[in-house]
């Protein structure tokens, strides 16, 4: 045997994954997460069924808008469902999360109107809500600049003292959401470091969407992601991504181990990118359909409406009156934002800095006069008519 080692004796791709819905329905017992769920009653599990079929319509209408030239880019969420509203639910109100850009599902568990993050894609403001209000941080498209800034404010608020006093109200932990990619960039590493050697209030949530744009997760690692963080000594799980009780219970146990005091944790979440990257992207040209369809019939809605009716908790009517929710908000959607006057291009040099920047000036004058030419070109075919 080598005197070289790795910390992980498993062969790679070897975690165990926790799971408690099956994509056919069925419901796996489980000793540690029961407990975790065991208040949950019927409404709660038909309520995070509507939110899931809600967030799905606001989705593809996004998608359908930004094909119709109302929304500059969408980056759809389509099949994160399940990974989403199961973290979104496992908090307190007062714990703060900071997103990617592709938290729709979260956004909407934490009181985000589905509008308001339309509105962020067609370039009209920069965030829409109160971040400070809603516990939830602006959108960051920036890989990994979101995982400094989590552990900043959760390395803060241990030092406010909200954290493992034992206060349910007051006691506070910070979500660090990323994507698989998004593992790779140096700051998560950084992240790891700090959030590991000041034992931080905060949980790092990978969605593993299997893919960072064309790049599949086996290139950004040797080693299942949920295997990371432990040679930083940051205790880890991997997790059925589409199964929202799953996450849910995860997710519960992980933010309240944080916000007692006993340090970070990391969740990989397995699961799908249904959807392409964004609206500029194509995944017919590297993604086998294949793995689609597999992916497909996990499908983290129709796992929990099959759980359900097993259960008897839901009937057709309630799954109807849901899918017709959906789609009034969809149309709600659509008719805002097809009313909206275009953005002033010229905004976009607006809050780069508090303060004047020679650097911007001289930008947005450059652009002023690139704007200029249309004006002129307009008048030059008004004169021809
Ligand atoms: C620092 C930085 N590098 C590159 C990009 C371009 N980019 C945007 S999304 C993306 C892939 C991210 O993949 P992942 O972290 O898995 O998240 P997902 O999009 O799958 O949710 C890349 C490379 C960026 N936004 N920021
Ligand atoms: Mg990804």
């Amino acid at each position: 045997m080598s005197v070289f080692r790795t910390t992980i004796p498993a062969p790679p791709q070897d975690e165990p994954m926790v799971q408690l819905l099956a994509p056919d329905g069925t419901r796996t017992p489980h000793d540690e997460l029961d407990p975790v769920l065991a208040h949950l009653t019927g409404e709660d599990l038909r309520g995070f069924y509507r939110d899931m079929v809600m967030i799905r319509a606001a989705d593809l209408e996004a998608t359908a808008l930004q094909r119709q030239g109302q929304l500059g880019l969408w980056a759809s969420a389509l099949g994160q469902e399940g990974a989403q509203i199961g973290i979104g639910h496992a908090s307190r109100p007062q714990d703060y999360f900071v997103p990617t850009y592709r938290e729709h599902g979260v956004a909407w568990a934490r009181g985000i109107e589905p509008m308001t993050l339309l509105e962020m894609f067609r370039g009209i403001s920069h965030c829409g809500w109160d971040p400070h209000e809603l516990r939830t941080h602006p959108y960051m498209i920036v890989l990994g600049a979101q995982t400094p800034h989590a552990v900043g404010y959760a390395m803060g608020i241990q030092r406010d003292g909200a954290v493992g006093t034992g206060d349910v109200e007051t006691d506070t932990a910070v979500l660090a959401l990323f994507g698989d990619g998004t593992s790779s960039e140096g700051e998560v590493s950084e992240s790891f470091t700090f959030a590991a050697s000041f034992q931080a209030p905060v949980v790092f949530y990978t969605q593993n969407n299997q893919w960072a744009i064309s790049v599949p997760t086996s290139v950004q690692s040797r080693v299942p992601l949920a295997q990371r963080s432990r040679g930083w000594g940051i205790p880890s799980v991997r997790v059925d991504g589409n199964d929202v009780l799953a996450c849910l219970a995860v997710g519960r146990i992980a933010l309240d181990a944080a916000r007692a005091g006993e340090g970070p944790r990391f969740i990989e979440a397995l699961t799908y990118r249904m959807a392409a990257h964004t609206t500029s992207d194509d995944p017919t040209r590297y993604r086998p359909r294949a793995e689609e369809e597999e992916w497909a019939a996990k499908d983290p809605i129709a796992r929990l409406r099959l759980h359900l009716a097993q259960s008897d908790e839901i009937d057709e009517a309630f799954t109807t009156a849901c899918d017709e929710e959906g789609h009034e908000l969809a149309m709600r959607l659509h008719h805002h934002i097809h009313a909206m006057p275009d953005p002033d291009p010229r905004e976009l040099f607006e809050h780069v800095y508090a303060e004047p920047h020679p650097l911007v000036a001289e930008e947005r004058a450059a652009y002023d006069d690139y704007l200029a030419q249309f004006e002129d070109e307009a008048q030059d075919q008004e004169g021809v008519r």
